[in-house]
């Protein structure tokens, strides 16, 4: 019995050091000293020996089971330092390597030219007002003098959302003025530039989705001399100082009178050339004196109050701020165009 206990021992040790993980030691401490184990089923012989061998065997067994017990738990002692340094290790982080490159953008050509635009604007005292895409009719025509049967108005030009044509996607940014006119308190001073929407075939010059800058001024004894002499000296700001301007007569729905301002190309001075096509000028907007029917329709006294307005496109500004022949260039977002501004 004593020799079968030492053999135990022997494989015991020899197996516990060697022991190469924590489920592994479990199982050998169950082959061993487990209910079932091996020193167990020694000690039920126990009844075969003599009264006076049964406690000598008796004392060795229980120190064979201490000692095992010892080696069992430095093993499992070595084991958990042992995957606890795997785990250190695996999530080392090695603060010494080179960081990966952030590659940093920077803002858009079209948004550049519109800070420009509101800074100048706010300079002069004005609001800058935002609001919705998706608009109704009665706000994006009714409210603007453009009744029922304007050519504007058709499926043909117009994104709607609905068979009754009343709620659309805005073809233009004064629906915002509208809604201005009807909110603000008097006088007001406000542009409001964002994307609008034409069924329009994408060209070099044209988009379904562009961008527009409209604004307006409505106050007591405003004249046509306000509109032309804001607009020269936002024209001067945004192209230098003694840009040479021209108002030529138009017609929009919601402006009596209305006009387009041309300024002279800046390339060749009213010569004619590439860039101005030949005409010498270079139109950049359309304004005039807001309709008295479109102040009243926003419940604005006409009799007491004027203002005028104008629209222009972000679009066509920025390309010739920039330089930039195609309008599909603006949208592509290709980054060897954008890293150039
Ligand atoms: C333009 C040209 C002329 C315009 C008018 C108004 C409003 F709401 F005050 F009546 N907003 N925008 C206007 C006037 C827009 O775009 C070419």
């Amino acid at each position: 019995m004593k020799a079968l206990m030492q053999e135990l021992r022997e494989n015991a040790v020899k197996s516990i050091t060697g022991a190469d993980s924590i489920e592994a030691l479990e199982a050998l401490r169950v082959k061993y000293l487990g209910k079932k184990g091996e020193l167990t089923a020694i000690l039920k012989q126990m009844g075969k020996l003599s009264a006076e061998e049964r406690p000598v065997m008796g004392q060795l067994a229980n120190q064979l089971r201490a000692e095992l017990e010892k080696n069992i738990e430095s093993a499992r002692a070595r084991l958990e330092a042992a995957a606890l340094e795997a785990k250190l290790e695996l999530e080392a982080v090695d603060v010494t390597i080179p960081g990966e490159d952030i590659r940093l953008g920077h803002k858009h050509p079209m948004y550049k030219a519109l800070d420009e635009i509101k800074d100048i604007f706010v300079g002069m005292g004005f609001t800058v007002l935002d609001g919705p895409e998706v608009e109704l009719a009665t706000y994006n025509f009714d409210k603007l003098n453009a009744e029922e049967g304007h050519p504007s108005r058709d499926w043909s030009d117009t994104f709607y959302f609905d068979t009754d044509s009343r709620v659309m996607l805005r073809s233009q940014t004064s629906p915002m003025q509208v809604r201005a006119m009807e909110t603000m308190e008097l006088p007001i001073r406000i542009i409001a530039p964002g994307r609008v929407y034409r069924k329009d075939e994408v060209d070099a010059t044209h988009s379904p989705m562009f961008h527009q800058v409209e604004g307006m001024v409505i106050d007591k004894g405003v004249t046509m001399a306000d509109l032309k002499g804001t607009l020269n000296a936002v024209m001067e700001e945004l192209f230098g100082k003694g840009t040479v301007t021209r108002f030529r007569p138009h017609h929009f729905p919601f402006t009596e009178p209305s006009c387009e301002m041309d300024v002279q190309c800046h390339k060749c001075g009213g010569k004619g050339c590439p860039t101005c096509k030949g005409e010498g000028w270079i139109e950049v907007l359309g304004a005039g004196m807001i309709h008295p029917r479109v102040l009243e329709m926003s419940g604005i006294d006409s009799e007491e109050y004027t203002g005028w307005a104008f629209g222009m496109g972000l679009e066509r500004l920025a390309m010739r701020r920039f330089k930039i022949s195609d309008l599909r260039l603006i949208f592509e977002n290709d980054v060897r165009f954008l890293e150039q501004f």
